[in-house]
């Protein structure tokens, strides 16, 4: 007899599925499952996936049969050398960047290119900035500079000390009755939150020590969990880049929304806002409307796209 869950982690070879209220079972997959687009992804079946499943003549394990319609997905690239594909997490309904100021540094560049990710993916995404019990002086000036560029826009910014237990109260309310991914380069402190969050988690955390190293990453699969105050997060290895998502040079624009708005007032309807006569892109950041640093992301990742298709 088939049952639905919901699969909480997935290696790409075994997947731990929810069912009923709180039990757990080990899965497998059968068949082959059609993942939308003909991707080749490394994981057929990912975090968030609704699935059917039958048990095994043990009741510890199971057979996942059937893959339910996605709402939505995301993906990245399995390496940045390789050409495989991940697919991060399915039917999310926040994505959640965490950025720290120091410790390490999350670039400006990054976190637009992740913002660009989740509005053409469609999902409502917010800035968690950690850490703030470390930051003085420039750094603190550093960090309220950057909240008012993202909350000028739209995106809701939270301050946070998992360290200090500061700033824990909105993120419990905004979490509750939904799935959320949770985001961001490597040490940030995802995983200290979600252990901040329930303390029975006792997930791994880095120490310090660790990321004086590059490329250290201490979570290495998304893992959703249910969360004692309501809601799903899925805790995600810290990533260089994010998305994945293929966009036309012509409308990458369309996913910095300020940009997109301001676009109305160009002469021409098919400007890119680089360097055509009478841009109001360009007078927008010129006049400090449009902030410059998010205007040089969008340059750089058009001046990608150029090096895409050289
Ligand atoms: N000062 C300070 N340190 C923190 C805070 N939150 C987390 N840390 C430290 O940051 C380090 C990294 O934390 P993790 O939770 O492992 O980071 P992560 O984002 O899960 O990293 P990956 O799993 O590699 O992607 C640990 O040493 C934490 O103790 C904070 O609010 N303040
Ligand atoms: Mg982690
Ligand atoms: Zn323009």
């Amino acid at each position: 007899m088939k049952q639905e869950g919901l699969v909480i982690k997935s290696t790409g070879s075994r997947y731990r599925v929810l069912y009923g209220d709180h039990d757990v079972v080990e899965c497998t997959i059968k068949g082959r499952f059609r993942v939308s687009g003909g991707l080749k992804s490394t994981n057929p079946v990912a975090v968030g996936d609704r699935v059917l499943f039958e048990f095994e003549s043990v009741k510890t394990t199971g057979i996942i049969t059937d893959l339910l319609d996605r709402k939505n997905y995301i993906l990245r690239r399995a390496s940045n050398l390789s050409r495989q594909i991940q697919i991060l997490a399915a039917n999310v309904d926040h994505v959640f960047l965490m950025i720290t100021i120091s410790h390490p540094v999350t670039q400006a560049e990054f976190i637009d290119r992740f913002l660009i990710s989740a509005e053409a993916y469609r999902i409502p995404a917010s800035l968690i900035i950690n850490k703030t019990d470390l930051y003085t002086g420039d750094d603190a000036d550093r960090m309220e500079h950057m909240i008012s560029v993202y909350e000028k826009i739209g995106y809701k910014c939270f301050r946070l000390s998992v360290r200090e237990h500061k700033g824990l109260e909105p993120l419990i309310e905004i979490f509750r009755d939904k799935i959320s991914l949770i985001a961001g380069n490597s040490g940030v402190g995802k995983t200290s939150l979600l252990n901040l969050l329930d303390p029975e988690l006792r997930l791994k955390t880095g120490k310090i020590s660790d990321y004086h190293k590059q490329g250290r990453h201490i979570t290495t699969f998304p893992e959703m969990h249910r969360l004692p105050s309501g809601g799903y997060l899925i805790d995600s290895p810290g990533i260089k880049g994010f998305g994945m998502v293929d966009m036309q040079r012509n409308e990458i624009y369309h996913f910095f929304p300020e940009i997109f708005s301001i676009s109305e007032n160009c002469k021409f309807y098919n400007c890119l806002h680089l360097d055509e006569p009478d841009c109001a892109v360009r007078l927008a950041v010129e006049e400090g409307e449009i902030d410059s640093q998010r205007y040089r992301s969008y340059l750089n990742i058009i001046e990608d796209d150029n090096r895409k298709y050289r």
